[in-house]
């Protein structure tokens, strides 16, 4: 049913109905495509705010990225209708709309691109999408294959959703001139201040074609007619009759008439975008469509991808964590740090945490990041909710909402990319923010004494209207609430500045961020500890919650986590967390963000409660804070746990894991449907949201935890030592070996992991060097380093389970 092709770099689904929802995306710098299995799309473009060109039949509003969306019989899609002209038969690629049974069907994942292959009546189609690297247009190829042993006679009707542009203005109609249909309509809006810039849109879709089509129709409801778009008129009938939209909903249905010999194929491509006028049309036309195109701008595209592999290439005793790591995880996380989610205005925590992925594969974007954020510190060291990216672009919906833990990224994100690339120059470079010059350390300082201040008279950290939850939004709303996680993430963040600062010989520093670390911490064990965990709040009028006496959402992941991770928990404390964790939250998809999910309102606590049972935030198995759990193990040492609970949020290995979870293992949703005891037919099922702070963790907990290959600063060496690679692998009990390539500072590392009996601590040789403190140092760029890692721990065969 399901596997990967091309040494993982494909993967491919063989039924268009074992997981309907199954989906792959491409994007560019403007534009994102998430296809799914069946032919349905969701296209968006930035102009620069996020903008449709294919459209549902009904206004859409408009929103960010939801999880789960819906898909119904008009869902936007690119399809293509095959009609038999001898017998009338119809079937459509890739199987939606007719939804005929296929012989055979191929949905192909790729890197760059996604294809369909399948098989009707001996009939073959072949459906093909990839897009340019900058420009926003879909280049689609269409091929018809005749495997029969004898002539036919077919009609291909490629047809591509256009959809209700808008009430104010849209049509369309076949251009000869521009070689296609083109459909053109006005944004609607009313405020006059918005016409100079609704001039600006790219406001017409076209599909232009390379070969001119024998018919064609614009108008959707003359398409469609009695039968639907299941079963359309205009290809049931057998023809299209060159009409045009005129103020009626647009669609571009092209016809082509195919006479086939046994064994032949025939090719077809279009560009399907949307432009803001008839030159723009030609632009794409003579770029893409000339003989060649297509192949250029994939060219250009594969050759910008392999300069984004990110650091790290694996070979394990688990092939299907290899195609992951390798193929599909620095993909995603690429995708996050190039597009900001398609928004202008990510929330500060995504944008620094996208920016913390990237130091794995594009330093330099960190670094801009963390510029870009502090240039929008405000003057009492407050981050923004958002950071805004383009000129007047503003503040939008969550971003309006007061959130307390913004600052708490910013350390993270620095040291992430301060142990990758040691330019340690980044900390006195100037930002200008508010009409003041400060450095980043002063500025990262006052983000961190923010923190420090933003607490009770307890010492905990207040929430506002939340923290790392969005809708977690009443405990604090009035100004007392306070939050746990935040409370023990506060001593995380400061313990990190504390290191780095120390690191450059700021004692005075470190020192008052230890204190400060020590003082939440304190707080945290007088007011938090419930006895087997840590509390997830207190609320304005002195409510608990997320203790054992609450019913529902009685314990929440997130404080745990961090407790484990930032050392706030005593080794006892940690024993009862682990074993708390494991009965409350643990579910065969990973851990749940908490348990049970609530079922009805709690007014002290907020939208999370209102949120469907066991989706979101509301007790899903929500990857980011999945990923923050399997940190915090690896954090503590409990690596086989952490491997158990990170092999679980990846799909796979195996049919039937995905098929639980409704998607293929081409990237990590951001939850899979939890509330396992209260929905257990619903469990595990996937969010099909790739937006998600979970692949930058995971990126990070492979390259430093689980191989233990992270960069590191000498202890009290001046601001700027080098430092080196420390080499500190956390492999399973049950792998007897993995090999690593780690790219590190310009330098290549071929690192050689095994188990062997005859060391009883991890033994690390470079070239024919014995290194005794496990730190690669002297690292030359251009060079490549031949590693040797000896671990204990061998076992007397391979087979080794894994549990
Ligand atoms: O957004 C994410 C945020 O982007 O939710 C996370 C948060 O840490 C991320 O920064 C946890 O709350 O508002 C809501 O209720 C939603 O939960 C969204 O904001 C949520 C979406 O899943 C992201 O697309």
């Amino acid at each position: 049913l399901l596997k990967p092709v091309d040494g993982g770099e494909r993967y491919e689904l063989r039924c268009p109905k074992a997981m309907p929802q199954a989906s792959t995306f491409l994007w560019n710098r403007n534009m994102l495509l998430q296809l799914n299995c069946r032919g349905f799309a969701v296209a968006q473009h930035m102009q620069p705010e996020p903008s449709k060109y294919s459209h549902a039949p009904l206004l859409e509003h408009k929103t960010f990225m939801q999880p789960e969306q819906p898909q119904y019989a008009h869902h936007p899609g690119r399809f293509a209708y095959i009609r038999d002209r001898e017998t009338g038969s119809v079937f459509s690629a890739p199987h939606e709309p007719v939804r005929a049974e296929p012989d055979d069907f191929v949905f192909s994942a790729g890197r760059s691109d996604a294809q369909w292959r399948l098989r009707k009546n001996d009939i073959g189609i072949r459906m093909s999408v990839a897009l340019p690297l900058d420009d926003v247009a879909e280049l689609w190829t269409i091929e018809v294959h005749n495997d029969s042993g004898k002539p036919r006679r077919l009609d291909l009707f490629p047809c591509f959703s256009i959809g209700y542009m808008s009430w104010m203005n849209q049509s369309a109609a076949y251009s000869s001139e521009l070689g296609g249909i083109v459909a053109r309509s006005i944004t609607p809006y009313q405020k006059l201040e918005d016409y100079p810039h609704i001039k600006t849109l790219k406001d017409w879709t076209v599909l232009l074609h390379g070969e001119r089509p024998s018919a064609w129709e614009a108008c959707r409801d003359v398409f469609e007619g009695e039968g639907g778009i299941q079963h359309p008129d205009g290809v049931e009938n057998g023809g299209l009759h060159n009409g045009d939209a005129i103020y009626e909903t647009p669609i571009a249905a092209l016809q082509y008439r195919l006479n086939l010999a046994p064994g032949e194929c025939r090719e077809y491509r279009f560009v399907f975008a949307p432009v803001r006028n008839g030159e723009q049309a030609k632009v794409l036309r003579t770029t893409y469509l000339a003989s060649g195109g297509f192949e250029a701008a994939q060219a250009e595209v594969k050759a910008f991808q392999e300069q984004r592999q990110g650091c790290i290439s694996i070979s394990t005793p688990d092939a299907e964590l290899d195609n992951f790591v390798n193929h599909w995880l620095n993909r995603q996380v690429f995708y996050h740090g190039d597009t900001n989610r398609l928004t202008t205005d990510p929330q500060t925590r995504n944008y620094l945490q996208d920016a913390m992925g990237m130091a794995y594969i594009e330093p330099g974007h960190s670094r801009a990041a963390i510029l870009q954020t502090l240039a929008q510190q405000k003057a009492d060291g407050a981050l923004p909710e958002g950071v805004v990216l383009s000129n007047g672009s503003e503040l939008k919906y969550i971003n309006q909402v007061p959130h307390t833990d913004h600052c708490v990224w910013l350390p993270i994100t620095l040291q992430t990319y301060l142990d990758e690339t040691g330019d340690y120059a980044l900390l006195d470079e100037w930002v200008e923010s508010h009409g003041e010059s400060l450095s980043v350390l002063e500025r990262v300082t006052r983000a961190m004494r923010w923190l420090i201040n933003n607490s009770d008279h307890r010492g905990l950290s207040l929430i506002a209207q939340g923290d790392w939850c969005d809708p977690l939004n009443m405990v604090g709303h009035q100004g007392k609430g306070v939050s746990g996680w935040l409370t023990i993430a506060t001593v995380h963040a400061l313990t990190i500045w504390a290191d780095i600062t120390k690191a450059v010989r700021l004692e005075n520093l470190s020192v008052e961020m230890r204190t400060a670390a020590e003082k939440f911490t304190a707080a945290a064990q007088q007011h938090l500890w419930d006895g087997d965990w840590f509390a997830r709040g207190i609320s304005d009028a002195g409510t608990a919650l997320g203790v054992s006496s609450d019913e529902e959402g009685k314990i929440w992941l997130n404080p745990q986590s961090w407790a484990l991770m930032s050392g706030v928990a005593t080794p006892q404390q940690q024993e009862k967390i682990k074993a708390a964790v494991r009965e409350h939250l643990e579910t065969p998809f990973g851990p749940m963000v908490l348990a049970p999910s609530y079922t009805s309102m709690r007014e002290h606590i907020g939208r999370v409660t209102q949120k469907h049972p066991g989706t979101g935030e509301n007790g899903a198995v929500y990857n980011h804070a999945g990923m923050f759990c399997i940190y915090a193990l690896y954090a503590i040492a409990d690596s086989d746990r952490a491997f158990t609970e990170l092999r679980r949020i990846i799909p796979g290995p195996g049919d039937e894991h995905c098929l639980q979870r409704g998607q293929l293992p081409v990237f990590i949703p951001n939850y899979y449907r939890g509330a396992v005891k209260q929905f257990p037919r619903t469990a595990g099922r996937s969010s099909q949201l790739f937006n998600t702070g979970a692949c930058s963790w995971l990126y990070r907990i492979i390259v430093e935890q689980l191989f233990g290959l992270r960069g590191i600063v000498d202890d009290g060496g001046a601001g700027g030592t080098a430092g080196g690679l420390q080499v500190a692998p956390q492999l399973p009990a049950h792998w007897q070996r993995a090999d690593v390539t780690r790219h590190f500072r310009g330098a290549t590392f071929d690192i050689q992991m095994q188990r062997d009996d005859s060391v009883d601590k991890t033994t690390l040789t470079v070239g024919d060097k014995v290194v005794t403190d496990g730190i690669i140092r002297d690292i030359e760029a251009g060079k490549c380093y031949s590693v040797k890692v000896l671990l204990p721990g061998a076992l007397s065969s391979e087979s080794g389970a894994h549990s």
